[in-house]
């Protein structure tokens, strides 16, 4: 039932900024006009609740996003490419998959509609007209684009309950778990034995589902009383509602309802979801007698329910019928179509991973040789020409302004020593 798929997401690098020149009278080469290179395109995540497997990642595990376009001539900018949107089934988290393993969780897609940039495009590089200054009124510098971001994830899809078993302590919510699936919560004569949701599939025919057994509800457990409403919220994504009545308590209706204003007032959604009554321990006589006078008790609660069913979880009595009814009324709300919890998009934050990046800024390569790594300065390199005096010396001073020049001394480069960046190689002076 576990559902995980391992895919590779490239986002596209960003465009190359351009060195470009407008005629104009005073300037020998005429103003600076290299547009800016386009932004690479992002890959998306978009939680939907409409899908419910991850099956297609099997199939397609690689997204490529295409990189931006690039700057051109009279502050012409590059084209920004598209992002690429890949629907995940609602309830995915994303685990960063290294070295075969998971790393970390960068993501839990569980609003629908959710975004996640899994993995950001490049920044469009600058063109040279952004690098005018007061000495430099004809920059030589333009910037290559950033390079996209590449990386493996795990999707991992949580198994979301179809069925949630809702009532007051003791009901026999646990026992009746027990009895229907592999599930084996704890089960004891007192109330709130169940102090967590317990997942179990349920296995009918052919076919499955995955029902929740959570913590007994009490009067007030909207406001948080007893252990509260906060058990409430995983069965907000489930379908269907079998609410468990111990037949054997006083008051039953009184009961009912009093579970059912609960739910109503923690979430109207909730109370409008189909529900069963199975009113249980059905093998006690003081429920076997009273059948017929519970049945007709319960004209005076009103329905939230749709049906009613009498079992026991001690002999397993009625549970195939309620399993059943269970499996039924789970396919109506698929038939139907069940609206899917709308939320608007604008208000959901697009979630970004929160990846630490590197913050190197010059790596000593061998004696008198020294790498700079700091990313401005080789976007710089990589989208300039560097074979002039004039555009060297522009650079120069960039590396001063990005502070390059010192971690460079810091690191003990000298005159006379090797400094990489990009594809060139200078003589430090
Ligand atoms: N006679 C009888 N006893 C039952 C039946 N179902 C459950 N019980 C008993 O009722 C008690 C409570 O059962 P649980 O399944 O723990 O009830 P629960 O609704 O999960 O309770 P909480 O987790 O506390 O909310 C236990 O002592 C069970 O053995 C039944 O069908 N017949
Ligand atoms: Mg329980």
């Amino acid at each position: 039932m576990l559902d995980s798929a391992v895919i590779e997401v490239r986002a596209g690098n960003g465009g190359h900024g351009i060195v470009s020149f407008i005629r104009e009278a005073l300037l020998p080469r005429g103003g600076p006009g290299g547009g800016d290179g386009g932004h690479g395109g992002d890959i998306v995540l978009i939680a939907d609740a409409e899908i419910n497997t991850l099956t297609k990642f099997h199939w397609q595990p690689h997204f490529i996003a295409k990189n931006g376009g690039r700057g051109d001539g009279h502050h012409r900018n590059g084209q920004k490419a598209e992002s690429i949107e890949v629907t995940v089934p609602l309830g995915t988290e994303v685990w960063l998959w290294v070295d075969g393993e998971d790393k970390e969780l960068i993501g839990d897609l569980s609003t629908p509609g959710q975004r996640m940039i899994v993995a950001e495009g490049g920044r469009g590089g600058w063109g040279n007209a952004h690098f005018v200054s007061s000495t430099h009124q004809e920059p030589l510098l333009a910037e290559a684009g950033g390079e996209g971001e590449i990386r493996r994830v795990r999707l991992n899809l949580k198994l979301l309950a179809d069925v949630g078993l809702i009532g007051m302590p003791n009901a026999g919510k646990s026992s009746i778990l027990t009895a229907i699936s592999a599930a084996r919560p704890k089960v004891a004569n007192y109330p709130f034995t169940t102090l967590e949701p317990v997942l179990g599939v349920v296995e009918h025919g052919p076919q499955a589902f995955v029902a929740v057994d959570i913590p007994g509800l009490i009067e007030g457990a909207h406001t948080g009383i007893g252990l509260g409403d906060e058990f409430l919220k995983h069965v907000q994504r489930t379908r269907v509602l079998v609410h468990v009545v111990d037949g054997s308590e006083d008051d039953v209706p009184g009961r009912i309802k009093a579970i059912n204003d609960e739910i109503t007032q923690f979430d109207l959604e909730l109370s409008k979801k189909p529900q069963i009554l199975a009113i249980n321990k059905l093998d006690l006589d003081e429920v076997s007698v009273l059948i017929d006078e519970i049945k007709d008790s319960l004209d005076d609660v009103g329905g939230l329910h749709s049906e009613t069913h009498f079992v026991s979880a001690a002999t397993h009595d009625g549970l195939d019928d309620l399993k059943t009814s269970m499996f039924h009324l789970l396919r109506s709300t698929y038939d139907q179509g069940e609206p899917v919890p709308e939320v608007p998009a604008q208000e959901i934050p697009v979630l970004r991973p929160n990846i630490r990046k590197s913050t190197e800024v010059v790596v000593r390569e061998g004696k008198g040789v020294f790498r700079i790594v700091h990313q401005k300065a080789v976007r710089l390199a990589r989208g300039s020409n560097l074979e002039t005096w004039e555009a060297r010396v522009q650079y120069h001073r960039r590396l001063e302004q990005l502070k390059v020049t010192k971690a460079l001394k810091n690191a003990g480069a000298d005159v006379g020593d090797t400094v990489l960046v990009g594809d060139w190689e200078f003589d430090w002076e």
